[in-house]
């Protein structure tokens, strides 16, 4: 009795947190804006690989970062370094962001900044290799990241973040070689489950890898039709 209630409490926030997802891409369409929704274990380099993306491309196009984290702004502090708009998200006991604080931050977005001016938003989720996958947030593209430490079995204990991921970054690929990790098992592990996903090995510390992602953001961008219509 107990399993059938929760099943569909569970079934019906999914719905109305998708109603939400789509009403934010809805303004990110109007505005001509790309969202990005970056998700991982805590610690695989999120922020990292956001920094690295700000000091490349805010130069080319006009950036701004979503935030997520339970309840500090640190990692939102290292990424206005930037000199980007960084909208913070506390999600207090929260796993991971949903539609509702994202429309928050677009709230702020529209109400500080003229929305019509960006192209690419960056979402930094909660570090959570489960929830965040299941709850969308508007984003036109999800980003996984797996670091070389975490082992090459994750994608398949924890397939839903390997499913729904449309670009997965192996990140920390400096570490690789002191380690006992078979990147190519891990690749072969993601393809089982999502076979179209483009695989990206990275390395923040040293930037190998990272002229291709740059290339990857740049495309999601241009896909995304310039609008511009004030709503
Ligand atoms: N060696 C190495 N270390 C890295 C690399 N990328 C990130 N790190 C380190 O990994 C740690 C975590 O990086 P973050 O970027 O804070 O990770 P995160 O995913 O944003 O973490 P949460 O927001 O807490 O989930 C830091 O100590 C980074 O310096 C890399 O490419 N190589
Ligand atoms: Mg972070």
């Amino acid at each position: 009795m107990h399993q059938t209630f929760d099943a569909a409490l569970g079934i019906n926030l999914l719905h109305a947190n998708q109603a939400g997802a789509d009403r934010n891409r809805a303004h990110f369409d109007n505005w001509g804006i790309t969202c990005l929704n970056l998700m991982s274990s805590p610690g695989a380099g999120k922020t990292v690989i956001l920094e690295r993306t700000l000091a490349s491309l805010s130069a080319e196009m006009k950036i701004a970062v979503i935030e997520g984290d339970m309840t500090t702004e640190l990692d939102a502090d290292r990424l206005r370094c930037y000199g980007v708009p960084v909208i913070a998200i506390n999600t207090g006991r929260s796993c991971h962001l949903d539609s509702k604080m994202v429309a928050g931050g677009i709230h702020r977005l529209e109400h500080e900044y003229d929305p019509t001016t960006f192209d690419l938003v960056l979402v930094e989720n909660v570090g959570n290799l489960v929830c965040p996958a299941e709850f969308e947030v508007g984003e036109h593209a999800k980003v996984a990241l797996l670091s070389v430490t975490e082992g090459e079995d994750k994608p398949l204990k924890y397939p839903i973040m390997f499913q729904e991921a449309d670009c997965l970054l192996i990140t920390k690929m400096d570490l690789a070689p002191y380690l006992d990790v078979d990147i190519s098992r891990i690749e072969a592990n993601v393809r089982q489950i999502n076979p179209d996903v483009t695989i990206l090995p990275v390395s923040a510390k040293t930037g190998a890898g990272l002229q291709a992602w740059f290339e990857w953001v740049q495309l999601q961008v241009a896909a995304q039709p310039v609008l511009a219509v004030n709503c």
